[in-house]
């Protein structure tokens, strides 16, 4: 599968079992628990490999710790705040006043306080957004909040929205723009790089944990006429190296883009997909962060068979679903009746979260610095339907009949409520059903399932299915599972369903199932 420097590489990418090719070679279809052997959360493709042999170790790459403690958050926060909010524009020059910064009421603990009960479990803020201005005091520049009229310069938003989330067990996250209109190195690209690094470490180290760093890729022209080129792979090093349990965003190879800004995930969304890398570098000392170039990830179809088979290196890529709750990302009183309504939000929690993605959901302080009424309205609103929905699952109490089982995987760990758990097939098993057997008639509108991604992204087609009292009705249908898989579909009541595994990369591995009533 791989050449001998390519298994090199391979080795020391790994972050599940580290094993040689050939146990890879002899365990790929004969491992324990069906789960076959792991490899990594990237593997390059030796030239003229078979396509089977390229599905199957796809099934068998695996996220790193950090992208699995990532997915599990499932609903994050992002925060746009900044010189912007006071200017009422998306994106400034960089030639704004800092005097503009002046939050009336600023209030952190208030953003953390609303987007906590809103169920999120990070808050990203934007620490520098295009036009450069720092809401941290930081020692590179004079454009911050230093310079401003709040709190007589002393103010630092960072520090405050750091605190804010520690106190109430939220991960904070760091966005900051490469593209820096106010910056006068920018477009000198030894400098500039070298200031971003200065500054990322200036956020990295002073302010506790963060959970995510989020790269964007806007790169505009720079003051002098000259393009920014943007030192990646310099940017991570920073990363790893004084935030190891972050995950890099965007232009980062940890995350992916969804591709849109719209809050919906693709129906097929794989989590294992191709991505580029820079060619002959491949040398047993290179890591995923030094070979990896961001590219283009917003095309429909990213990860199918017919993807992965022309890959040169596959990884564990999953999707971040960013949207704003309000048609910007910054406030604008203009848009205080443009709030999306708990309705809006919930399909798209149904659209991202439920298709194997995060949801990054904006929400922008006002001028007054903090989360304004409507918002907070429609949030909780939001939270209260969800936790309606999900508080009963309709599922629990049923027998379970398995045309198939792996021994020591049986199909009730599927009800166990331990995302560890999971049932499984035997080996090369690929298409397999479950029946439920429900204590009573009960009355459903949603199907959740999950696989269990510590071991792999496997199902690629399934179906389910209740009984009228003499046949079997089909009653929704899905594609890609993941972390998890929300299906909605008209109101079904019934004592018995039948879950089909239609086609998987390898035996399926499942770790929760699950049936619930909309509540309004
Ligand atoms: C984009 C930026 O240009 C927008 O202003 C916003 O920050 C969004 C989340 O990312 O690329």
């Amino acid at each position: 599968m791989f050449n001998k420097k390519e298994l090199g590489a391979v080795l020391i990418f790994g972050f599940a079992a580290c094993l040689c090719v050939s146990c890879c070679r002899s365990q790929s279809s004969s491992g324990a628990a069906g789960a076959q052997v792991q490899l990594s959360n990237f593997v390059l493709i030796a030239p003229g490999e078979p396509v089977e042999e390229i599905v199957r170790t796809a099934s068998r790459i695996v996220p790193s710790p950090n992208q699995v403690a990532w997915q599990e958050m499932e609903f994050i926060a992002f925060a746009h705040f900044g010189m912007n909010t006071f200017t009422d524009r998306e994106w400034g020059e960089g030639t704004e006043s800092p005097c503009l910064f002046n939050p009336s009421d600023f209030d952190a603990r208030q953003w953390v306080r609303v987007l906590k009960d809103a169920g999120m479990r990070m808050v990203i803020v934007t620490a520098k957004h295009h036009d450069g201005f720092c809401l941290w005091p930081s020692r590179y520049t004079e454009h911050s909040v230093k310079s401003s009229p709040w709190r007589e310069g002393k103010g630092d938003v960072v520090r405050e929205v750091a605190e804010a989330c520690r106190e109430s067990g939220l991960k904070l996250g760091i966005y900051l723009s490469p593209w820096d209109r106010h910056e006068p190195t920018y477009g000198d690209s030894p400098a500039y790089n070298e200031h971003f690094r200065d500054q990322l470490r200036e956020l990295l180290t002073n302010y506790g944990e963060v959970g995510e760093v989020w790269f964007d890729g806007a790169c505009g022209e720079g003051p002098n006429g000259k393009r920014q080129e943007y030192d990646w792979p310099s940017y991570y090093r920073v990363v790893r190296e004084c935030q190891p349990k972050a995950v890099i965003f965007g232009m980062g190879p940890d995350l992916r883009w969804v591709g849109t800004e719209t809050g919906y995930g693709r129906e097929t969304e794989w989590s294992v997909v191709p991505v580029e890398i820079r060619e002959g570098s491949a040398s047993p000392e290179a890591s995923l962060d030094d070979l990896f170039i961001p590219g283009d990830m917003t095309a429909e179809d990213l990860g199918s068979r017919e993807k992965i088979a022309g890959a040169r290196a596959l990884a564990w890529y999953p999707a971040e679903t960013d949207v704003s709750i309000r048609p910007g990302w910054f406030y604008h009183a203009s848009q205080d009746d443009e709030v999306k309504t708990p309705e809006k939000l919930i399909d798209i929690y149904f659209s991202s979260v439920g298709r194997n993605g995060v949801l990054l959901l904006n929400v922008p302080p006002d001028k007054r610095g903090l989360i304004h009424e409507n918002d907070i309205l429609s949030l909780m609103n939001m939270r209260r339907m969800l936790d309606g929905t999900f508080q009963t699952d309709l599922a629990s109490g049923a027998r379970i009949v398995a045309s198939s089982e792996q021994r020591g995987h049986p199909a009730r760990f599927i009800l166990d409520k331990d995302n560890k758990t999971f049932w499984t097939t035997p080996a090369d098993v690929e298409s397999a059903f479950l029946e439920f057997a429900l204590p009573e008639k009960r009355t459903f509108d949603v199907a959740m399932l999950r696989e269990n991604i510590r071991i792999g992204q496997r199902v690629e087609e399934f179906s389910l299915e209740y009984w009228n009292g003499s046949d079997w009705i089909p009653f929704a249908r899905g594609t890609t599972t993941g972390h998890k898989r929300l299906l909605r579909f008209p109101v079904v009541t019934t004592d018995r369903v039948r879950l089909t595994i239609l086609k998987s990369r390898s035996s399926p591995v499942l770790a929760a199932f699950g049936l619930f009533k909309i509540a309004s």
